[in-house]
Protein backbone atom coordinates (compact mmCIF):
# COMPACT_ATOMS: atom_id res chain seq x y z
CA UNK A 1 0.00 0.00 0.00
CA UNK A 2 1.39 3.69 -0.71
CA UNK A 3 1.15 6.00 2.32
CA UNK A 4 3.62 8.87 2.89
CA UNK A 5 5.09 9.25 6.55
CA UNK A 6 6.65 12.39 8.20
CA UNK A 7 10.29 12.79 9.02
CA UNK A 8 12.35 15.07 11.18
CA UNK A 9 16.09 15.25 11.38
CA UNK A 10 16.88 16.50 15.09
CA UNK A 11 18.73 19.41 16.17
CA UNK A 12 21.65 16.48 17.30
CA UNK A 13 21.37 15.04 13.87
CA UNK A 14 22.46 18.10 12.83
CA UNK A 15 24.69 19.48 15.02
CA UNK A 16 26.61 16.14 14.66
CA UNK A 17 26.51 16.29 10.68
CA UNK A 18 24.71 13.33 10.24
CA UNK A 19 22.23 14.78 7.37
CA UNK A 20 24.06 13.34 4.57
CA UNK A 21 24.48 10.16 6.26
CA UNK A 22 20.45 9.87 7.59
CA UNK A 23 19.38 10.74 3.91
CA UNK A 24 21.88 8.85 2.44
CA UNK A 25 20.60 5.72 4.95
CA UNK A 26 17.01 6.74 4.14
CA UNK A 27 17.85 6.35 0.37
CA UNK A 28 18.20 2.28 1.04
CA UNK A 29 13.56 2.33 1.35
CA UNK A 30 13.72 3.63 -2.27
CA UNK A 31 11.10 5.48 -1.50
CA UNK A 32 10.81 9.28 -2.98
CA UNK A 33 10.81 12.59 -1.28
CA UNK A 34 7.93 14.99 -1.99
CA UNK A 35 8.53 17.79 0.65
CA UNK A 36 11.35 19.35 2.85
CA UNK A 37 12.43 22.06 4.56
CA UNK A 38 14.40 23.69 7.55
CA UNK A 39 12.59 24.90 10.50
CA UNK A 40 13.31 26.89 13.24
CA UNK A 41 11.30 25.10 15.90
CA UNK A 42 8.87 27.36 18.16
CA UNK A 43 7.49 26.23 21.04
CA UNK A 44 3.95 26.38 20.40
CA UNK A 45 4.95 23.89 17.26
CA UNK A 46 7.05 21.60 19.50
CA UNK A 47 3.81 21.61 22.07
CA UNK A 48 1.41 20.37 18.92
CA UNK A 49 4.23 17.69 17.81
CA UNK A 50 4.50 16.29 21.41
CA UNK A 51 1.13 17.29 22.80
CA UNK A 52 1.20 13.49 23.42
CA UNK A 53 4.30 13.50 25.86
CA UNK A 54 2.37 16.76 28.10
CA UNK A 55 2.23 14.48 31.30
CA UNK A 56 5.65 12.73 30.91
CA UNK A 57 8.44 13.75 33.37
CA UNK A 58 11.08 14.58 30.87
CA UNK A 59 8.60 17.09 28.50
CA UNK A 60 10.64 20.39 29.32
CA UNK A 61 13.80 19.09 28.54
CA UNK A 62 11.79 17.23 25.32
CA UNK A 63 10.81 20.59 24.49
CA UNK A 64 14.27 21.98 24.94
CA UNK A 65 15.51 19.40 22.92
CA UNK A 66 13.71 20.13 20.04
CA UNK A 67 13.69 23.42 19.60
CA UNK A 68 17.57 23.14 19.58
CA UNK A 69 18.44 24.46 22.73
CA UNK A 70 20.19 21.72 24.08
CA UNK A 71 22.46 21.62 20.49
CA UNK A 72 22.52 25.20 19.90
CA UNK A 73 21.73 24.73 16.22
CA UNK A 74 17.68 25.95 16.23
CA UNK A 75 16.60 23.97 13.59
CA UNK A 76 15.33 20.56 12.35
CA UNK A 77 15.23 19.30 8.60
CA UNK A 78 11.37 18.12 8.12
CA UNK A 79 10.76 15.98 5.31
CA UNK A 80 8.02 13.54 3.56
CA UNK A 81 8.78 10.37 2.51
CA UNK A 82 5.79 8.92 -0.31
CA UNK A 83 6.16 5.45 -2.03
CA UNK A 84 5.35 1.65 -1.04
CA UNK A 85 4.86 0.95 3.15
CA UNK A 86 6.68 4.25 3.50
CA UNK A 87 5.52 4.36 7.11
CA UNK A 88 7.13 0.81 8.10
CA UNK A 89 9.93 1.25 5.90
CA UNK A 90 11.13 4.03 7.49
CA UNK A 91 10.25 2.43 11.16
CA UNK A 92 12.02 0.06 10.49
CA UNK A 93 15.57 1.86 9.53
CA UNK A 94 15.14 3.97 12.40
CA UNK A 95 14.82 1.23 14.81
CA UNK A 96 13.50 1.55 18.59
CA UNK A 97 12.87 5.02 20.11
CA UNK A 98 15.42 4.32 23.20
CA UNK A 99 18.61 4.11 21.38
CA UNK A 100 19.97 1.81 23.43
CA UNK A 101 17.60 -0.66 22.25
CA UNK A 102 17.69 0.23 18.64
CA UNK A 103 19.10 -2.31 16.66
CA UNK A 104 22.85 -1.65 16.11
CA UNK A 105 22.58 -0.71 12.60
CA UNK A 106 19.26 1.03 12.54
CA UNK A 107 19.73 5.42 12.49
CA UNK A 108 19.13 5.68 15.77
CA UNK A 109 20.98 2.57 17.45
CA UNK A 110 23.92 3.70 15.39
CA UNK A 111 23.80 7.74 16.09
CA UNK A 112 21.31 7.79 19.11
CA UNK A 113 21.84 8.15 22.80
CA UNK A 114 20.74 8.93 26.19
CA UNK A 115 21.78 11.71 27.92
CA UNK A 116 22.86 12.01 31.58
CA UNK A 117 19.43 13.92 32.26
CA UNK A 118 17.40 11.32 31.16
CA UNK A 119 16.37 12.15 27.19
CA UNK A 120 16.49 9.80 24.48
CA UNK A 121 18.30 11.57 22.14
CA UNK A 122 17.81 9.48 18.76
CA UNK A 123 18.50 12.18 15.71
CA UNK A 124 15.25 11.46 13.93
CA UNK A 125 11.70 11.19 14.63
CA UNK A 126 9.35 8.95 12.25
CA UNK A 127 5.70 8.59 12.13
CA UNK A 128 4.55 5.92 14.06
CA UNK A 129 1.31 5.06 12.25
CA UNK A 130 -1.18 6.52 9.40
CA UNK A 131 -2.72 8.87 11.64
CA UNK A 132 0.49 10.01 13.40
CA UNK A 133 1.44 11.04 9.94
CA UNK A 134 -1.65 12.71 8.53
CA UNK A 135 -1.70 14.55 12.15
CA UNK A 136 2.28 15.85 11.89
CA UNK A 137 2.42 15.99 7.87
CA UNK A 138 -0.71 18.58 8.48
CA UNK A 139 0.95 20.29 11.33
CA UNK A 140 4.65 20.95 9.47
CA UNK A 141 3.67 21.39 6.01
CA UNK A 142 0.75 23.28 3.71
CA UNK A 143 -0.41 21.68 0.87
CA UNK A 144 1.57 24.08 -1.53
CA UNK A 145 4.93 22.41 -0.02
CA UNK A 146 3.89 18.88 -1.12
CA UNK A 147 4.65 17.99 -4.97
CA UNK A 148 1.61 15.04 -4.62
CA UNK A 149 -1.76 14.95 -3.90
CA UNK A 150 -2.07 12.85 -0.22
CA UNK A 151 -4.62 14.65 1.65
CA UNK A 152 -7.97 16.62 0.65
CA UNK A 153 -7.06 20.44 0.05
CA UNK A 154 -9.64 23.27 0.16
CA UNK A 155 -9.08 26.31 -2.02
CA UNK A 156 -9.71 29.61 0.60
CA UNK A 157 -8.97 33.27 -0.80
CA UNK A 158 -7.80 35.72 2.11
CA UNK A 159 -6.84 39.31 1.17
CA UNK A 160 -7.64 38.45 -2.70
CA UNK A 161 -5.40 35.68 -2.72
CA UNK A 162 -6.08 32.32 -3.01
CA UNK A 163 -4.41 29.89 -1.23
CA UNK A 164 -4.91 26.00 -0.54
CA UNK A 165 -5.27 24.60 2.76
CA UNK A 166 -5.58 21.03 3.72
CA UNK A 167 -9.39 20.23 3.99
P1 LIG B 1 9.12 8.30 18.58
O1 LIG B 1 9.88 9.57 18.24
O2 LIG B 1 9.94 7.07 18.44
O3 LIG B 1 7.77 8.20 17.94
P2 LIG B 1 7.78 8.99 21.07
O4 LIG B 1 6.80 9.84 20.30
O5 LIG B 1 7.27 7.90 21.97
O6 LIG B 1 8.90 8.37 20.14
O7 LIG B 1 8.67 9.95 21.95
C1 LIG B 1 8.97 11.22 21.54
C2 LIG B 1 10.36 11.61 21.99
O8 LIG B 1 10.40 11.67 23.40
C3 LIG B 1 11.40 10.57 21.60
N1 LIG B 1 11.86 10.73 20.25
C4 LIG B 1 12.46 10.81 22.65
O9 LIG B 1 13.29 11.91 22.30
C5 LIG B 1 11.65 11.19 23.87
N2 LIG B 1 11.36 10.06 24.75
C6 LIG B 1 10.42 9.11 24.57
N3 LIG B 1 10.39 8.24 25.58
C7 LIG B 1 11.34 8.65 26.44
C8 LIG B 1 11.81 8.17 27.72
N4 LIG B 1 11.28 7.08 28.29
N5 LIG B 1 12.82 8.84 28.32
C9 LIG B 1 13.33 9.94 27.76
N6 LIG B 1 12.95 10.46 26.56
C10 LIG B 1 11.97 9.83 25.91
Amino acid sequence: MVNQTFILIKPDGLKKSLTGNILTRLSETKLEIVASRIVKVSKELAEAHYYHMKDKPFFNELMRYIMGELHDRRKVMAMIYWGDNAIQKVRDLCGATNPEEADSVSIRGAYGRITTAGVYENVIHTSANSEDAQREIKLWFEPNEVIVDIYPTKEVVENNIKRRIWA
